[in-house]
């Protein structure tokens, strides 16, 4: 089935659209070669597919372990491993963002499949996160290669659902540097004030959202997109008011690496709170929770 795909990139930067495959019959072989092409293009789209919820795990299921939403209610189907939002029950993901990141392991793949959506509108829109890492200037590439930032799930309402990550991850297989920074999850650059990380985070959301770094998809029902959140990032258009249903199916699990550990001490001062601004009580319950856990496991191995 292999030699059969034709595939066809849909921007300079990143996404291609991929024909001649069938998703529902994918092995091992097939797994891989599609494997190879999404280390290439970062996102791709499978037209006319309309898998059925079985079809869609077992093709998930070649690629690692899956896992359904932690936080967010499946809007119409009940099944473990699908996670689905309808724009009808506020299911609209219209903010920039890769999966999961507010967990130490956050989604490694998601594959979408599109099941309704409006004629016009409700476009995706990814981004490269390689490129918008390797378009920085190199002092400031040096000083995001030294940081790193706190994610929470306050868009799903647990604020407290909490991890911290390197601004620059390295990718485990290609081995490339890229931006691991997002609007939805990002809260706080964990060696900066809160102010210059208010600066820093606002710059580098908007840069790494800019028309250089995207490709933009218009969809039709049945077909499935599958993209790489370690080194991109996604929005959909708020421009439409029919229904969009979308099922995905995420693949769980490797933890962020950075270039290094971070150069900098954290900004907040846990040991001294009546100085404590309001903007770094959440970075210091995130400190205090950390050091309690890595005191516990230290005792663990002692005992
Ligand atoms: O609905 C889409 O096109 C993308 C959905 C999304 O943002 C997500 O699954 O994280």
């Amino acid at each position: 089935m292999t030699e059969k795909m034709e595939v066809t990139r849909l921007s300079a930067s990143l996404g291609a659209e991929v024909r001649g495959i069938a998703l529902g019959e994918v092995g091992p072989a097939e797994a891989e070669a599609v494997r190879g092409l999404l280390h290439e293009h970062l996102v791709l789209l499978f037209p006319e597919q309309h898998p059925s919820v079985e079809e869609h795990v077992a093709f998930g299921r070649h690629f690692g372990e899956l896992e359904g939403h932690p936080n967010l209610q499946n809007a119409f189907l009940e099944h473990d491993e699908i996670f689905e939002l309808a724009a009808s029950k506020g299911g609209i993901a219209d903010e920039w963002h890769s999966d999961i990141t507010f967990r130490d392991e956050p989604s490694v793949l998601s594959i979408l499949h599109m099941l309704k959506c409006p004629d016009v509108g409700g476009d995706t829109l990814w981004a490269n996160m390689y490129r918008a890492y390797e378009a920085l200037s190199a002092p400031l590439q040096e000083l995001c290669e030294g940081l790193t930032a706190l994610h929470d799930a306050a868009p799903h309402g647990k604020p407290e659902d909490m991890s911290v990550h390197p601004v620059v991850r390295v990718h485990p297989v290609t081995g490339r540097k890229s931006l691991f920074v997002n609007e939805h999850f990002t809260r706080r650059i964990v060696e900066l004030s809160h102010r210059e990380s208010e600066l820093l985070l606002g710059y580098l959301t908007r840069w790494l959202a800019s028309a250089r770094f995207t490709v933009r998809y218009r969809w039709r029902p049945g077909t499935v997109a599958m993209w790489d959140n370690r080194c991109t990032q996604h929005f959909v258009l708020n421009d439409f008011d029919a229904e969009r249903v979308i099922q995905r199916v995420t693949v769980m699990g490797d933890r962020p690496e950075g270039v290094g550990p971070p150069r900098w001490a954290p900004y907040a001062r846990a040991e001294n709170p009546a100085a404590t601004s309001r903007y770094d009580l959440q970075l210091n319950r995130f400190l205090g929770r950390r050091a309690t856990t890595l005191e516990s496991n230290r005792k663990r191995e002692d005992a």
